[in-house]
């Protein structure tokens, strides 16, 4: 890498007219501020509000903003990989638009990517984990349980898998997200059995954590299909659908 590495962040965005745009900003002065190549990119797929709007009437004229939209609302899952497929970036991030994870995190990342880690995912499980405003107690036990799941039947070790903040270099960008299927909240959980089953270096780093009052996961519909999910990431990985052929891609779920 010759000139410094160019830093890409994906922001998943569904009807985030209101969140986006201080995001926006501060992910753009943090990037400008810390003097590195960088770009931002905004996948809107079919919010009701003007969220892709918003995004580009920020967007100053220097600014490497990138704004994809996409029609049919698919998921989050959907939008992070069509983010990452259109990144340019030697280390690639994706952020929630609501910046739960402050962005200055971001350098703690890349001291861990630069290291050689190629999976690095903030965690608000570890002791030295920040929960300075904390998610409602419902959520805290959903998460609890969901992880407890997780643990027992995708990703053993893994504190906190749903955590909106990770980074990954370039490689294990394409291997994974090449790979990957699901298109809703429980795409993280795929792309850390991924990352293991392509034995790729994770690691899990404390967070700050500032929770936004509003969320797009509705906690019983969204649980059950995450459960629901984990079971069909090993019944896929039985059946072969991750294991690609050079040059191939997943086919779509
Ligand atoms: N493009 C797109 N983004 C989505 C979709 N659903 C959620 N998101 C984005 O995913 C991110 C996380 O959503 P939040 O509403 O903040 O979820 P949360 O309740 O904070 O969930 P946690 O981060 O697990 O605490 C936000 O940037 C959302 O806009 C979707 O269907 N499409
Ligand atoms: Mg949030």
């Amino acid at each position: 890498m010759t000139s410094s590495p160019l830093v890409s962040v994906v922001i998943p965005a569904y009807n985030e007219e209101k969140r986006l745009v201080s995001t926006l900003e501060r992910i753009d002065a943090h990037c400008r501020a810390a003097g590195r190549p960088y770009e931002l990119i905004v996948v809107n797929d079919g919010s009701t509000d003007r969220t892709a709007d918003a995004a580009r009437e920020w967007k100053p004229a220097d600014s490497p903003l990138f704004v994809i939209d996409r029609g049919r609302n698919r998921g989050k899952g959907f939008s992070v990989r069509e983010g990452v497929d259109r990144a340019r970036g030697d280390w690639i991030f994706f952020s929630d638009a609501d910046l739960s994870t402050p962005i200055e995190e971001m350098e703690k990342f890349l001291a861990r990517l630069e290291s050689g880690v190629e999976v690095v995912i903030g965690s608000r499980n570890l002791p030295e984990s920040r929960l300075e405003v904390k998610q409602p107690w419902y959520r805290r036990i959903m998460g609890k349980v969901f992880n407890l799941l997780v643990r027992l039947l995708a990703v053993p070790g893994v504190r906190d898998t749903q955590c909106g903040f990770k980074a990954f270099s370039r490689r294990a960008a394409e291997m994974i997200f090449s790979r990957a299927r699901i298109d809703g909240f429980s795409f993280d959980v795929e792309i850390l059995y991924l990352a293991r089953k392509l034995r790729l270096k994770i690691e899990e780093v404390p967070v700050c954590w500032i929770d936004s009052p509003r969320s797009t996961v509705d906690p019983l519909r969204d649980s059950l299909r995450m459960f629901k999910d984990i079971a069909r990431i090993r019944r896929d990985d039985r059946r072969g659908v991750y294991d690609l052929k050079p040059g191939e891609k997943a086919q779509e779920a």
